[in-house]
């Protein structure tokens, strides 16, 4: 008696927290994965195996909200070397245009292995005969291959949040072909966008030898993998509510009556990560000021910095710089009261991130490389009155569908300054055209339909699969 969906994720969707009584307890944790997998889990009888934080060890299985979920523990060493070093200190950087300098060390690796097994095996342990197992993200790519083995029966669909990089990045990877045939045991592999599966299949057909057709990678044994883009997206419905609740607004008047009333709010909101561009964006936004094409009057320029992967050392650094820049930004440039810079290293609520939402003329997401980033599309889903513009970077897997942002490189300096200066000075007209569309894209395209399409197809391609070995 198994399950028919298994969820593998690094995570679980609970955090292990303390009650008022300094107990353990659990807390869901928000977040879009979640939202978009709850009703699939809910009609299929699902269960969620993942990491629930921390280093508690023989944790048993709960239910939460009718959830299932099984956390696995990991060991101090495990979460020093398959999380905080392979997965963010190898292949994250890898997988970002190397942005920083990915580090190869054979020990991460053995226990990245180590743990996608343990992984693996649980799946196989926790699945009906011929149920679906649905893995997620760059922690796990080995995890297909492994699964495949132990259960044969199994449909097997994996999704990477992040990008995937071309072949000429990819290629410095020590283990890139243990990696490419971990993933090739999975019936369906989804990517962010089509260039990243396109990218998945050239090296599959350059460095594995195997025979490829558009989406398709032919197995010797006739089994075949689809490889093709799904990008994610957000509850859109649900930020639209928020964003119209009466204490939401109410919230957001306050933020702005907060700043002094400027007459224009710029806001960015990021995981504190080297990938997300924040130290330039707040650069160009010191720089419009010094040059006087801004005054700390007029605007002034939220920046939400999320504590994030706070053990390792580039992290750590990376705060550091941000925070000498803005100390000097601040001390440079604002008067009494009139700080050019407000920031803010913490995270929110989901009300108070749709405030800030609402409160703010202008969102700046200007990542060097991002898989998707949802608070781009958050940002727009929470614009109920058409206005408010978006500087968004090119190099965001947002840009494929969010084409009437203020698009920019963010590796350009003067061309980031000049997009903020003129979503600054955008006409009313101008900008509820720009807005329209890119509500009218997300509202179409939400994270329901995302899951529900991998899902459909994963389900085609498995059962195309079998008929195929079965000839
Ligand atoms: C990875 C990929 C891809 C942030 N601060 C708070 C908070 N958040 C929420 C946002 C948003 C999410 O976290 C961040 O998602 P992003 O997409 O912006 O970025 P990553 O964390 O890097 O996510 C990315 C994503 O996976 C999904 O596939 O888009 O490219 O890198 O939803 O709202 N939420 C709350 N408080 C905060 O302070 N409640």
């Amino acid at each position: 008696m198994g399950h028919d969906l298994v969820i593998v994720a690094n995570r679980l969707p609970v955090d292990r927290v303390n009650d008022e009584r300094g107990r353990s307890t659990w807390r869901r944790s928000p977040g879009g994965l979640v939202s978009a997998i709850e009703p699939v889990m809910r009609a299929h009888d699902g269960v969620w195996i993942g990491w629930p934080g921390g280093t508690s060890q023989r944790l048993k299985p709960l239910t939460i909200d009718g959830l299932h979920l099984v956390p696995l523990s990991m060991s101090e060493e495990e979460i020093e070397e398959h999380y905080e070093g392979f997965s963010n200190g190898t292949l994250w950087p890898l997988y970002h245009d190397v942005v920083a300098k990915p580090e190869f060390h054979r020990e991460w690796w053995d226990t990245y292995v180590k743990v996608n097994r343990r992984f693996a095996e649980r799946a196989a342990e926790l699945a009906a005969e011929g149920a679906t197992v649905w893995v997620h993200d760059y922690q796990l790519q080995l995890v297909p291959q492994m699964l495949r083995d132990l259960r044969p029966d199994l449909r097997i669909g994996f999704y990477l949040h992040i990008p995937f990089p071309p072949a000429e990045l990819f290629q410095q990877l020590p283990w890139r072909r243990q990696i490419l045939e971990g993933l090739l045991g999975a019936d369906l592999v989804g990517f962010q966008l089509p260039g990243a599966a396109q990218n998945f299949i050239r090296l599959v057909r350059q460095r594995v030898g195997h025979k490829t057709h558009r989406d398709l990678v032919y197995l010797p044994d006739g089994r075949t993998v689809r490889a093709a883009a799904y990008p994610i997206s957000i509850d859109a419905a649900g930020f639209e509510d928020l964003a119209r609740d009466a204490a939401v607004e109410e919230r957001a008047r306050g933020i702005r009556e907060a700043l002094g009333d400027p007459r224009k709010i710029f806001l960015g909101i990021d995981r504190l990560d080297y990938t997300k561009g924040i130290h330039a964006r707040l650069r160009a936004f010191g720089e419009l000021i010094r040059d006087g094409e801004l005054s700390v009057e007029d605007a002034v320029f939220v920046q939400v910095a999320v504590p994030s992967r706070e053990r390792v050392e580039h992290y750590r650094n990376l705060r550091d710089d941000i925070e000498l820049l803005v100390g000097r930004i601040n001390g440079d440039l604002g008067r009494i009261g009139r700080p050019a810079i407000s920031y803010l290293h913490t995270s929110y609520p989901r009300e108070e991130m749709a405030a800030l939402y609402r409160a703010a003329d202008v969102m700046v997401v200007t990542p060097y490389r991002d898989g998707m980033n949802l608070v781009a599309k958050e940002y727009v889903a929470c614009r109920v009155d058409d206005d408010g513009a978006l500087v968004l970077s090119e190099f965001a897997g947002a840009a494929e569908e969010l084409r009437q942002a203020w698009l920019v490189n963010p590796y350009d300096m003067n061309g980031m300054k000049a997009a903020l200066l003129e979503a600054y000075e955008a006409e009313p007209k101008e900008l509820s055209r720009r807005m329209k569309a890119m509500r009218k894209q997300i509202a179409q395209h939400d994270v329901k339909a995302w899951a529900d399409s991998f899902m459909t197809e994963l389900e085609d391609e498995a059962h195309h699969g079998h008929t195929k070995t079965v000839r």
